[in-house]
């Protein structure tokens, strides 16, 4: 007879609430650190000579029989796995959610119930088209997967930083995917939409309008992973002890506030620094200021399920916050990077299908193909079905079944009978009935009839009327960035034909000014009128799509150039540098090189990095102390004149010190709420604050775009 007690079946110690810190470190047992020790093969044995082959005679051949050598080259040949189909490029942090109160009216999920429970995550944010080494701030949808390792199993929200999806139904992916993916002729382009197959797809296929949309717009190129929201996408279900079910939206929101890159400074970061969000997620990490998100849940209760005029399960539509209010629910902190890339962010296996009991699917035709998809996909990058005992993919509760073997099996599984029912083995593992806490999942019981058929419902077929709501609820600047976003996708287009058929049939549906600006761009004729027939959404805008309602009201983990010349003022740099950590903001000293400065009191500081180095690109502000003799170091250097234009086209806060405030001047910029001189740092800080605060100068941009930086 087995010993086993009933604590430890699967699931049952969803009550021990003292332990969920100790489960953090249960992923320690699987780091190593050489420190301290001697350098084996595979098998332990300590190597001597880690630098010559074994030779007969020092000008010899090679001798087959180095098994160190063999073993070290082989596991060396076989390093790469396949990467992800989409989002192969990605970056991930390890952290934990905690929920603010327990969610029983909602749902029975164990980690939505226990405010004094941390959950552990594990957060891959990724873009989609890119390979593994493309660069990170080209434009495209971000990954946004979220691996939760519950109590009760892992629950992988695997979500994006935009609301909707291109298509509705799962069958049309390898479409969608093949035609945004680099031309199979020339693999080219790499990490971009703007190209024929691309425009073609989307242009034949009206339900991808609405996507298109959020891609054209400044959500697709975020400044940083954590100024950018999350969503589930598909509507889900939450299920309560009572057995009672709601619908639900899943969205993140971030504490940073919704921000992006203007065009121009995304494409040259793309060259500059391919790395500028994987390495601002890790230094922000390192440097103890962590990004934080709040979970949200629209509810909808399940007598509202038609209320809307647009379908619940269909992926292209989302549901207005005007209409359901967005409730926080929880807060996620990511506070430690990986200590391995490959074996925690590459190996990473994310499934929509790794649910927790409180939380279940509907039947969004795009989600149901998912289910299917994520777990194929891991078959081939990971070599085999035993992906979950990779060390990040465990559950950090308990898990036995009688699945068994297979390349790669990490588990010693003791016992005779691997099936069950069985009496050998005392019949565990055994399965537990579904309870209000602790118990197994069980599906919600949908009633379900129908006929087979392939067949879209006609309740998915308006494409445009959220497209419509979405260019509706954008700020001027917003609209502005979209034409310009379109006209630079599709003037890259080669074909005529297909960006007619974009202007004309999809843009003009969704707004004619939209597709006469772009047409104009393109110099093709004006679209005469709608080609689609018209509908009336009851929402014609909401204000919680655009980013200019999403600002954080705060400069946190902003970043700031403070430029270093010689005779630079100390006392602006030190009052800059007080005021900036105060707020939470990160500085740097950027100087002409490498090399010390002398500034004015006599002292020599060192330079973080140079113009080159860290170019303005790669800052929100500049700041440039007074000091005799600034001003002329600088106009008699280009690269500090490019620096201050750069920032100046990119909308960014400068602050002007001393001499320099004549520099605005001289270089033709013109003073704005954002371009600030004075004396002394001491007179500007605040307003400099207060422009950053605002993320970007806007109202600058028409002058901008005359600057030929
Ligand atoms: Fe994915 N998707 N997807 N997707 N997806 C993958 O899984 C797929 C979709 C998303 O950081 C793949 O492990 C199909 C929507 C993210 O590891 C693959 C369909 C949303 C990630 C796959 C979709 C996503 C993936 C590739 C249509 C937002 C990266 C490698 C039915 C809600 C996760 C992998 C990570 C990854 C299939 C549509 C988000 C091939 C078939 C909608 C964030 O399985």
């Amino acid at each position: 007879m087995s010993t086993k007690k009933p604590s430890q079946v699967a699931g049952s110690n969803a009550l021990d609430r003292a332990n969920s810190n100790a489960k953090l470190e249960q992923l320690e047992q699987w780091r190593e650190d050489a420190t301290d020790e001697a350098l084996t093969s595979n098998t332990g044995v300590r190597v001597a000579d880690n630098q010559n082959t074994l030779k007969a005679g020092e000008r010899g051949p090679s001798l087959l029989e180095d098994f160190l050598m063999r073993e070290k080259i082989t596991h060396f040949d076989h390093e790469r796995i396949p990467e992800r189909v989409v989002h192969a490029r990605g970056s991930a942090a390890h952290g934990y959610f905690q929920v603010y109160e327990p969610l029983s009216d909602l749902t029975k999920a164990d980690f939505l119930n226990h405010p004094e429970k941390k959950t552990p995550v594990f957060v891959r944010f990724s873009t989609v088209q890119g390979p593994r080494g493309s660069a990170d701030t080209v434009r495209d949808v971000r990954g946004f997967a979220t691996k939760f390792y519950t109590d009760e199993g892992n629950f992988d929200l695997v979500g994006n930083n935009m609301p909707v999806f291109f298509i509705q139904d799962a069958i049309k992916f390898p479409d969608l995917v093949h035609a945004v993916k680099p031309e199979p002729h020339n693999e080219i382009p790499t990490g971009a939409s703007a190209h024929d197959t691309f425009w073609d797809f989307v242009s034949l296929q009206p339900e991808t309008a609405h996507m298109v949309q959020w891609l054209m717009s400044d959500r697709a190129i975020p400044v940083a992973y954590r100024m950018m929201e999350g969503f589930g996408v598909h509507t889900f279900r939450l299920v309560n002890a009572e057995g009672r079910s709601v619908f639900v939206k899943f969205h993140w929101k971030p504490v940073s506030g919704v921000c992006s890159l203007v065009w121009d400074e995304a494409q040259k970061l793309a060259g500059k620094d391919p790395d500028f969000n994987r390495r601002q997620l890790w230094e922000d990490i390192e440097n103890g200021d962590y990004p934080e998100w709040e979970l949200g849940v629209q509810v909808i209760p399940e007598e509202d399920e038609h209320k809307y005029d647009f379908d619940l399960l269909d992926p292209t539509k989302l549901v207005p916050e005007e209409l359901v209010p967005v409730r926080p629910v929880g807060k996620m902190t990511l506070n430690r990077n990986p200590d391995n890339f490959f074996a925690e962010t590459e190996q990473a296996a994310f499934h929509i299908g790794h649910i927790v009991p409180g939380i279940d699917f509907t039947n969004d035709p795009l989600l149901q193909g998912r289910l299917f998809s994520y777990t194929d996909t891991q078959l081939l990058r990971l070599g085999g079905p035993n992906f979950n005992e990779i060390p990040i993919n465990r559950p950090l509760c308990p898990f036995h079944n009688n699945q068994r073997d297979a390349p790669h099996r990490q588990t010693i599984n003791k016992g005779r009978a691997s099936y069950e029912p069985n009496s050998i083995d005392g019949g565990w593992p055994k399965e537990t009935p579904p309870a209000a806490s602790g118990g197994g999942f069980a599906s919600y019981p949908e009633p379900m009839s129908g006929v087979k058929l392939r067949k879209r419902a006609d309740s998915f077929a308006d494409h445009f009327s959220q497209a419509r709501l979405f260019w509706n609820s954008m700020a001027p600047h917003e609209k502005e960035h979209m034409i310009s976003a379109y006209s630079f996708e599709l003037g890259k287009v080669e074909r005529r034909e297909i960006r007619e058929r974009e202007v004309n049939e999809i843009l003009a549906n969704i707004d004619l000014v939209l597709a006469t600006r772009v047409a104009e761009n393109l110099g093709l004729p004006a679209p005469v009128g709608t080609t689609a027939a018209p509908v009336t959404a009851a929402l014609q805008d909401s204000p919680a799509l655009s980013q200019a309602n999403l600002l954080p009201g705060n400069i946190r983990s902003r970043k700031v150039a403070i430029l270093l010349l010689p005779g630079a003022d100390a006392g602006d740099i030190s009052h800059i540098i007080d005021v900036l950590n105060r707020e939470g903001a990160m500085s740097k000293l950027i100087g002409p090189s490498s090399a010390a400065v002398r500034t004015s009191d006599g002292n020599t500081l060192m330079p973080d990095a140079s113009f080159a180095t860290m170019p303005s690109i790669a800052f929100d502000a500049v700041f440039v102390p007074g000091g005799a003799g600034v001003a002329d170091a600088l106009r008699a250097d280009g690269s500090g004149l490019h620096y201050l234009m750069e920032a100046y086209k990119h909308l960014k806060a400068i602050a002007l010190c001393g001499d320099t405030g004549a520099l605005a001047g001289e270089l033709r910029l013109k003073p704005d709420a954002g371009l600030l001189s004075a004396a002394t740092a001491k007179e500007l800080c605040a307003d400099f604050v207060k422009a950053m605060g605002q993320h970007r100068v806007w109202a600058r941009e028409p002058l901008a775009m005359a600057i030929p930086a």
